[in-house]
């Protein structure tokens, strides 16, 4: 069934975004896009402004990872399309569903040097999954609804239209195609069948699970196999929180003595990348569980590699017959590591030093957060630090920028957060120098009343490029910020609120008020410069 749309071509595409389960756009003002924000405006569908165009594309991007439907971003021709590609790009290698609309200068006088004019394919088609010049209001429709298609098959990812002004300012009619609901990837059963084999027959097998499980909505079947065969699991990305904390399989900090001693792993819905030693894992053997055939590493070659949907595959796991090894004993093993570092941790989480460490932060950050809590990490060390202290306990909660480790994320992401769970804490963990990539969108913030809270690790430097700078050259550059900036005044200023804390004991009661505030609130917690994140190599 085919419903007839008209209208002029903001019309159109709205018809088209809200028939596949768009709910909002994120935008910064431009002529060339006013059809689309009278579509929004006259049909009472809710539109955030900017002052970055990234923040835009970030938010969207926030909506698709935590709400697993597509955000959806509208940039003006020209700069603001450009400004916006750091967000597609992190988009692109984050899976995200993000679509992308983009103003365009006419075409009927292309060339000759309109406002804003420039061809914004051949810079987007590197880091989208589908993008288009789309020449006609009545095409739009269609246009739409293909990409969002594009955008929600996995492998997931950003899509990108241009509508040349005439296009979008002139009526059109054309028929809305229904969305088609996205068919799962069948895998191949016998690649399966090998996988399930080798896990079960494991003597110390490991699971590491990433952002696609929980895009994928796989986080139940995971639990079923990881459970069925008994395989300790580690998370990284939105696979954060896929097993509670307290399972009995879950596990954070035995990774070191996991990766090393284990003799099969499991990597399921995340790259073998950087992150994981770009898949080499010493003798172990590697099964690389991947929701699409293009997500196929190239540069290892896996014991096993079944793709497709990763609830059939999972749950096929766990159905598995055969013979299976006992791993209790490397259980325990595990579980006496994790216990051991988790001791460590809690009392550095405790520290009452002088200056405050990161680490003392994130120990009153635990107490201060509820469960369904959403935390954005943008920054460099001060983000490593949250990721190893803070554990999240459900799934959708933790937003880190991806492999791409663009900063800049922070108040974009706090947007979509927002907007995407109204009752919820936001709260952004920022390092300084990440804090000048996006802080003025607090003023959007504010005046959309969207209420986040905002945590600066304020130790006065680029830290995580310093510290490694200095062990390279014995000397740094470029590192240095101002030492103890007052980043809490530049939200009042924006209309928000803040304080700073310079003494631990400081910390929750500050946390507490920042909680409570019902604006956007900043802690700029003044941190030890000293502190290092200890890491083998940034550059790795
Ligand atoms: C857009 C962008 N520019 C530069 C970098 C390189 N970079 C990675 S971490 C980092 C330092 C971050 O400093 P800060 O936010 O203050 O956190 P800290 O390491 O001090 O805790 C830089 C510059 C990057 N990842 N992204
Ligand atoms: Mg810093």
């Amino acid at each position: 069934m085919t419903e007839r749309v008209e209208g002029h071509g903001g019309a159109l595409a709205l018809a088209a975004l809200r028939a596949h389960g768009v709910r909002e756009m994120f935008t910064l003002s431009g002529g060339h896009v006013f059809p689309l924000y009278d579509a929004a405006h006259t049909s009472g569908f809710p539109l955030y402004d900017v002052r970055h165009e990234q923040s835009a594309v970030f938010a969207a991007e926030a909506v698709a990872k935590l709400q697993r439907r597509p955000g959806l971003a509208v940039l003006t021709a020209g700069p603001g399309v450009t400004n916006g590609i750091s967000g597609l790009t992190s988009a692109f290698f984050n899976a995200s569903p993000v679509l992308v609309l983009g103003g365009r200068a006419p075409q009927f006088r292309w060339g000759s040097g309109s406002l804003q004019e420039m061809d914004h394919l051949p810079l987007v088609a590197p880091v989208t999954k589908h993008a288009e010049t789309v020449f006609t209001a009545d095409d739009i429709p269609r246009a739409v609804s293909a990409a969002l298609t594009t955008a929600l098959t996995p492998h997931r990812g950003p899509v990108f239209l241009d509508f040349p002004l005439e296009a979008i300012f002139s009526v059109g009619d054309a028929d809305l195609p229904a969305p088609t609901p996205v068919a799962p990837v069948e895998p191949d059963p016998d690649e399966v069948t090998k996988a399930a084999r080798l896990i079960a027959a494991a003597a110390r097998p490991v699971i590491i699970a990433g952002s696609d499980v929980y895009a994928g909505d796989a986080v139940a079947a995971l639990r079923e196999a990881a459970e069925a065969l008994q395989v300790p699991v580690f998370t990284n990305g939105m696979g954060r929180g896929a097993l509670p904390p307290e399972h009995p399989l879950a596990f954070a900090k035995a990774r070191r003595v996991a990766l090393g001693d284990a003799d099969v792993v499991v990597v399921v819905g995340t790259p073998l990348d950087f992150r994981l030693s770009f898949g080499d894992f010493g003798d172990a053997a590697v099964v690389h569980v991947v929701d699409a055939p293009t997500q196929r590493a190239g540069h290892v070659q896996p014991a096993a590699s079944p793709a497709g949907d990763l609830r059939l595959i999972l749950s096929a796991f766990a159905d598995h017959t055969g013979d299976r090894a006992d791993h209790a004993d490397w259980i325990e093993r595990l579980r006496t590591a994790e216990d051991a570092a988790r001791a460590r941790d809690a009392a550095e989480m405790a520290a009452d030093t002088d200056p405050i460490r990161p680490a003392r932060v994130y120990g009153e950050l635990r107490r201060a957060l509820a469960p369904d809590a959403i935390t954005i990490g943008d920054g460099g060390d001060f983000v490593s630090y949250a990721g190893r202290y803070l554990e999240p306990s459900q799934p959708g909660t933790w937003l880190d920028p991806g492999p791409y480790g663009c900063l800049g994320t922070g108040m974009g992401y706090a947007m979509g957060a927002r907007v995407s769970h109204p009752d919820r804490q936001v709260c952004v963990l920022m390092g300084d120098g990440a804090a000048g990539f996006s802080l003025m969108d607090v003023e959007s913030l504010v005046r959309q009343r969207l209420p986040v809270v905002i945590v600066v690790g304020n130790n006065g430097i680029w830290g995580l490029e310093k510290h490694p700078m200095r062990a390279m050259y014995g000397y740094d550059v470029a590192a240095d910020l101002q030492p103890e900036l007052r980043y809490d005044r530049v939200v009042e200023a924006l209309g928000g609120a803040g304080e700073t804390v310079a003494k631990a004991a400081d910390l929750r009661p500050a946390l507490g008020r920042a909680f409570d505030a019902g604006v956007p609130y900043l802690v700029n917690v003044l941190t030890d410069p000293a502190d290092a994140y200890p890491r083998s190599s940034n550059l790795a």
